[in-house]
């Protein structure tokens, strides 16, 4: 074991409020692509965010968004949760705050109540005028276009785009266990999507430990935290050693 995993499993297991947070790398070893990073398939890298993941691409080509949105469920359908994530759920009494929308942390063990999930879930449908409707979607046999049958909007995966507000009582329950935790475990995110990065330096500000496992290094490491670089499904598992 090198030092620093050492070091950072030592204060792991020190930890009385330990929580996690993490973003689309710690699923790029189950087959899910990233959004951006050096990888050839990241998402933003081949597809215009702003076509695909806001209101305006929506308005401007709704069928465009859903075809894109039904081949990356049918690809999660496919996913099984990587040793990372199973090392996670094996962890009794940590909460895990991520921005991804695959639910793989969830069947990797980790318990449903205690995952808080900031940007959505691809596993739902919701109305786009947010009237209340919503369905669970068959991830290997995802609906076309279609409208909401109660108020006649478009139907549209339950997720957070740009310019969208994140649920307010998740992203307030996710802020409240940022400050009132006592090590933070940030797993394959780029940080750089508000307000979820900004869980980062309250944590540290809150007093802390913030521990980074990531192949790239992350501008929002510091001298105070652990920055380890490495596949999370290579790095998790020693941490909880
Ligand atoms: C590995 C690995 C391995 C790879 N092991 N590691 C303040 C400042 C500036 C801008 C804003 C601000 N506040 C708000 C904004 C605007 C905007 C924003 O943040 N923009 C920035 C990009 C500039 N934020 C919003 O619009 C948010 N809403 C909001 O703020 O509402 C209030 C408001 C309303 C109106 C006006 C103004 C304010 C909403 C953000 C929604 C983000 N949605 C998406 C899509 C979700 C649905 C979907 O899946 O389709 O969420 S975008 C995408 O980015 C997705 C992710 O959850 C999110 C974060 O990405 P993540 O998870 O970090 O992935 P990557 O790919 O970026 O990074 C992967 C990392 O893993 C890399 O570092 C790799 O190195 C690493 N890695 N393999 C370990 N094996
Ligand atoms: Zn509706």
């Amino acid at each position: 074991m090198s030092d620093l995993i050492e070091v950072a499993a030592k204060k792991i297991a020190a930890a009385t409020r330990p929580i996690s947070f993490s973003g689309a790398g710690l699923s790029a070893e189950s087959g899910i692509s990233t959004f951006r990073d050096n990888s050839e398939d990241a998402l933003w890298a081949n597809f215009d965010p702003t076509r695909l993941a806001s209101q305006e691409g929506f308005k401007a080509d709704p069928a465009a968004v859903i075809d894109w949105y039904s081949a990356r469920r049918r690809k999660l359908a496919q996913a099984v949760p990587n040793a990372a994530h199973k090392a996670l759920g094996q962890q009794a009494g940590w909460t895990h705050i991520t921005q991804n929308v695959d639910h793989l942390l969830e069947q990797g063990g980790a318990d449903a109540k205690h995952v808080l999930h900031l940007h959505g879930s691809l596993l739902k449908d919701q109305c786009n005028a947010d009237c209340g409707h919503t369905e669970v979607i068959d991830l290997n046999d995802p609906p076309g276009l279609r409208d909401c049958p109660d108020c006649g909007n478009r139907m549209r995966p339950s997720v957070v785009w740009f310019g969208e507000s994140l649920r307010q009582h998740v992203l307030n329950r996710a802020t409240a266990e940022a400050a009132e935790a006592d090590l933070l475990l940030v797993i394959g995110t780029s940080a750089v999507v508000y307000p979820a990065a900004g869980l980062i330096p309250l944590a540290s500000e809150a007093g802390a430990d913030i521990i980074f496992v990531n192949t790239e290094a992350s501008e929002m490491a510091d001298g105070k935290s652990i920055e380890i670089i490495g596949k999370a499904g290579d790095v998790l598992p020693l941490l909880f050693k």
